[in-house]
């Protein structure tokens, strides 16, 4: 009788590491960031150098863990606000382990994209090129784009996909596994980015003004959470950190001081993956004071509008929004505020930072 074959046994390896997403502004980082994950964690609109801050989207599967860095595009940084936004690229490229250069295959080749390739001159980590935004081309500029990327760097794979259609965007992920370390799990499974729940309520704000503002207004705009307060069933079972007081004293028409948290706790949870719906009747009530920021008189016109009806219009798409995230009513009460030349002013750059 022949002997029974030995199974062997093959234990799938676990990879784990950080992919940086880098590409020059609007060219689809954080769409296809939302996309990785299945869920918004990060803003987008078609306003470049939407992404100020590098946040991670943590895609935990059965066959790893891949942190992928969404990054601020690559730019000739002229104030405080882009040096430090060119820091969080930089930096991003020294942590990872795989590099995603995304590019736009609707623009032409030009000197920004000769900037970015300077940059990845002096990096050793392997680089992905993603052609995004194939669903808007023709296959044969697609190939044209290959043709003349190839030599341009050693990319280790060339991809052309779609963020918005989600084209090629499993066969990525499949691939990036093949790059990464063999490792033991860096966050738990429940958690998808290391942003607080505050400043997503704060980028939320600034992307529904993205969406309505042009010329240098959208470079020209913060927003800054002054107040979070929760009530209600759900808030009342959660930790009391969670919760915010109101502000109750005057308000400075200025950025509140740095360190100076208004309310005087630190909003610092981090956000998680979707809980289980909350029935409408015990969804707690969150009120949230928020400032938007510009740096001239004429700006706040702007964003008032005539009457006040798009400040209004601005808080009605975001406050429908802050509802799904937070599964909340919610009340948000927002104001326009001038602060001239905040994007050199360290302790505002500091503030906004902190919000994350
Ligand atoms: N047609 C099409 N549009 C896309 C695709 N991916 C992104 N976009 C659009 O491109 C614009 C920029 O997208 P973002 O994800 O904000 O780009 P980004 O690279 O993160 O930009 P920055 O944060 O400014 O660096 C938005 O208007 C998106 O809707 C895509 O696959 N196809
Ligand atoms: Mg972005």
């Amino acid at each position: 009788m022949p002997r029974p074959k030995k199974v062997q046994e093959t234990k799938k390896a676990f990879k784990v590491g950080y992919v940086a997403l880098i590409g020059r502004p609007n060219v689809g980082k954080s769409m296809l960031l939302n996309r990785l994950l299945g869920q918004k964690i990060a803003i987008v609109s078609n306003k470049p150098q939407t992404t100020r801050i590098s946040i991670l989207g943590i895609h935990t599967t059965d066959k790893g863990q891949i942190i992928f860095i969404d990054n601020p595009g690559i730019h000739k940084p002229l104030h405080k606000l882009n040096k430090r936004m060119m820091d969080f690229v930089y930096s991003s490229l020294e942590t990872a382990s795989l590099i995603c250069l995304l590019i736009d295959a609707t623009q032409k080749y030009g000197h920004g994209d000769e900037f970015v390739l300077e940059i990845l001159k002096n990096v050793r980590t392997p680089v992905f090129l993603l052609i995004n935004k194939v669903d808007i081309v023709k296959k044969g500029n697609i190939l044209l784009i290959i043709d003349k990327y190839k030599d341009l760097h050693p990319f280790k794979e060339i991809i052309p996909i779609s963020a918005v259609r989600g084209t090629n965007v499993e066969v990525l992920e499949k691939l990036i596994y093949d790059y990464l370390p063999e490792s033991e799990k860096i966050y738990s499974d429940d958690e998808i980015s290391d942003q607080s729940e505050r400043f997503l309520l704060a980028e939320i704000i600034r992307e529904k003004v993205l969406n309505h503002v042009e010329k240098e207004l959208p470079w020209a705009t913060a927003v800054y959470i002054d107040t979070i307060e929760r009530r209600g069933p759900r808030a009342e079972a959660e930790e009391g950190e969670r919760t915010q007081p109101m502000d109750s004293g005057e308000r400075s028409e200025t950025f509140p001081e740095s360190g100076e948290s208004s309310g005087g706790v630190k909003q610092t949870e981090k956000m998680s993956k979707p809980r289980p719906a909350v029935p409408e009747k015990k969804r707690p009530v969150t009120y949230i004071k928020a400032t938007i920021f510009v740096e001239k008189d004429n700006h706040r016109i702007i964003i008032l509008g005539r009457r006040g009806q798009l400040i209004k219009t601005i808080g009605i798409e975001a406050r429908r929004e802050i509802e799904e995230i937070l599964e909340s009513k919610v009340f948000l009460d927002l104001h326009v505020k001038v602060r001239e030349n905040w994007r050199d002013s360290a302790d505002v750059l500091d503030l906004i930072e902190g919000q994350k």
